[in-house]
Formats: structure tokens, C-alpha cells, sequence
């Protein structure tokens, strides 16, 4: 029996580009780029304590949130391997305030880039998985010097999102489109390997992942649909449901996308002015299009995380993702309350 061939990313893209006609030579470029950041970023937080990037770098983001050496290093890999290759119009980033343009000494893309270049980035001191999300839409016509008004796309308009998990070993998610593709990165070889391809999340799950120490602050619809999981066999729902919460958004995905189950981040009242914690663009857009490619659901609660109109560039919402049904049994919950 012949072993099947080791199919690279590089071979992937090619192979999209050429047999299928997905993607042009600047897409492919840009995911090659980007996975290439992804594993400088890999070996940065592999090299843990010994590479002096743990710790806070003592400066703030535009959320207000302190920055960690690895956050800022990450951003600055993202942007240095992004800003030459022609294939970029912008970038953004959760670690910068306004995009960033491609300077005027190299030529200049149809693409927009926006990436959370360290997501979980609580996590990195105690050696637990984090990861990079990113997203990909078109420059809109006609916009030369695209500012952050160009980045205010409905979701649905992203061309390819993908993200990366730096846990145990290096693995690479890309959907173009058409489905959800996994790489697994070689460390000999340095080079991402097709490891899983159209995965599918199951439509029913056992499992959720949410901050309980949050359940004070969520809306009535909210509690409800918690506290029917947490009644277990004897509730309404008439069976066990289990709970996981790696704190690292790309985590919990990993696991939703590789074994099923619903990840929530609500809206909670603590503080009025956050409709949320996660970021829409860089955040959930790019996972609610993975997951959707995986045949399941994401929602902010109430509406379809894709169809959201963006209003600015670091907006929060609420997240609900993964297992369809359960997805949609709790976005029911939300409009049931609100009719
Ligand atoms: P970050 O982008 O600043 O790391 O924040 C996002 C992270 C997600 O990865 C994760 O799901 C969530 O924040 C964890 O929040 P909490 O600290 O409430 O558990
Ligand atoms: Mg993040």
C-alpha cells in the first residue's frame, strides 16, 4: 500500500490557484506570508522563559489593555513579513489604534489584512496555548490610502480567515471558502503539512465553554439556556453536559472545530458601554467564517455574527459559536425573551 502524499501548504495553495481557480497569486502570496509570521511566532513563544519574551512590555493598548512582550513581538513579525510583498492595500491590527498603511517605497495590494497577532495572551506567562487569528478582505474600489473606513465590511465579505494555535504542536486553520483545511506544522522541516481537510463540527454537542464567574452579569435568556445545561439529566434538557475553558479564544475553538461544542462569550451588564469582550473584526469575524465553513453556527446571541455592519475598527460583540444546535437553541432564547 502506498502512503498518501505529504501535501504542503505551499502545494495547497498552489493546487487552489491552479486546478481550482480559488485564489490569484496575491492570496496565495499573502496566506504563504502570513503562515510564514506564524511560525517565527511559534518558535518566539516555544522558546518560552529562555527567549526573554514572557512578561508585560509595559505598555497599553488602544482597549486599554497591557501589552505582553510576545503581543507586541507578534504584531511587529505580522507587519514587517506583511509590508513588502505588494499583495497588501493595509493592515490592522488589536495591538495598533489605526490601520497601518504600506509605506510609500513598496508597491501597493488589493487585499486588507486585520489580525490579533496574540490571542490569549493571558495565558502565555503560564505555558498554556495561544494563538494568531487573522482575516482578509478586498480593498473596496477606487481607495488608494484605504483608512479605517475601508476595513468596515460585513464579515460575509471576507476572501479567507485562518488562525493559529501555538499549543503542544503548531497547527494552522484556513478556510478560503471552501471549507476548513488543518496544517500541522513539521518543526524539522519548517513547513506546514494538510493534516485534516473540509472538517466538519458536529451539529450536536455535550460540551460547552464559557467564564462562568461572569453568570451575575448575564441577561435572563443567557442564565436560562446555562442553568438548563447545568441541571444536567434531571433538567429540562434530560442529559450531562460537560465544561472547558482555556481562556485562549483559538483554543476552545481548536477543540469545537476538532470535537464539537459551543463557545460563549455574552453580553453581560457589568459595563454598559462593552457589548461584549471580543473584537468583531479580528476576533469573531474570522472564526464565525471558519466555523460556518465547518457546518456550524455563529451568532452574536440574536443575529448572524456575518451579516453584522461594522461601525468601527476594535467594536466588541457577543460571541456564540460551534455545534448548530445548540448555537440555535440558544440564539432562540435571546429572541424568545426579546419578543
Ligand atoms: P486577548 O485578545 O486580549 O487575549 O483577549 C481575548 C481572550 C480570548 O482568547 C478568550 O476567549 C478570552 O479573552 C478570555 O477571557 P476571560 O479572561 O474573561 O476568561
Ligand atoms: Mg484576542
Amino acid at each position: 500500500m502506498s502512503t498518501p502524499p505529504r501535501i504542503s501548504l505551499t502545494r495547497f495553495l498552489i493546487e487552489q490557484q491552479r486546478d481550482h481557480n480559488r485564489i490569484n497569486s496575491d492570496l496565495r502570496l499573502l496566506i504563504e506570508v502570513v503562515a510564514r509570521a506564524c511560525k517565527r511566532i511559534s518558535i518566539a513563544v516555544g522558546k518560552g522563559a529562555l527567549g526573554g519574551v514572557l512578561g508585560s512590555a509595559g505598555t497599553e493598548n488602544v482597549q486599554g489593555e497591557t501589552q505582553k512582550k510576545l503581543d507586541v513581538l507578534s504584531n511587529e513579525i505580522l507587519l514587517e513579513a506583511n509590508e513588502w510583498g505588494g499583495h497588501l492595500a493595509a493592515l490592522a491590527s488589536e495591538e495598533m489604534d489605526d490601520p497601518h498603511s504600506i509605506p510609500h517605497r513598496y508597491p501597493k495590494g488589493e487585499y486588507l489584512l486585520v489580525f490579533d497577532p496574540l490571542d490569549g495572551s493571558s495565558n502565555i506567562d503560564v505555558n498554556i496555548s495561544v494563538g494568531t487569528i487573522f482575516s482578509v478582505l478586498r480593498c473596496p474600489d477606487g481607495v488608494r490610502d484605504p483608512d479605517e473606513r475601508a476595513f468596515l465590511q460585513p464579515g460575509s465579505r471576507q476572501v479567507a480567515a485562518g488562525y493559529a494555535v501555538y499549543g503542544s504542536s503548531t497547527v494552522l486553520v484556513l478556510t478560503l471558502g471552501d471549507g476548513v483545511h488543518v496544517f500541522t506544522l513539521d518543526r524539522e522541516q519548517g513547513s506546514f503539512i494538510l493534516t485534516a481537510s473540509h472538517v466538519r463540527i458536529p451539529e450536536d454537542t455535550g460540551e460547552f465553554a464559557i467564564n462562568m464567574s461572569n453568570l451575575r452579569h448575564w441577561e435572563a435568556p443567557m442564565r436560562r439556556y446555562i442553568e438548563e445545561l447545568l441541571a444536567g439529566k434531571t433538567g429540562p434538557r434530560g442529559r450531562d453536559f460537560n465544561m472547558r475553558w482555556v481562556a485562549s479564544m483559538v483554543a476552545d475553538v481548536h477543540r469545537i472545530l476538532t470535537r464539537g461544542g459551543i463557545f460563549i462569550y455574552p453580553r453581560d451588564l457589568k459595563d454598559a458601554s462593552k457589548p461584549g469582550k471580543l473584537r468583531l473584526m479580528y476576533e469573531a469575524n474570522p472564526m464565525a467564517m471558519i466555523v460556518e465553513q465547518a457546518g456550524g453556527a455563529a451568532t452574536t446571541g440574536r443575529k448572524r455574527i456575518l451579516d453584522i455592519e461594522p461601525t468601527q475598527l476594535h467594536q466588541r460583540v457577543p460571541v456564540f459559536l460551534g455545534s448548530k444546535n445548540e448555537v440555535e437553541r440558544v440564539t432562540a432564547y435571546h429572541r424568545e425573551a426579546d419578543a
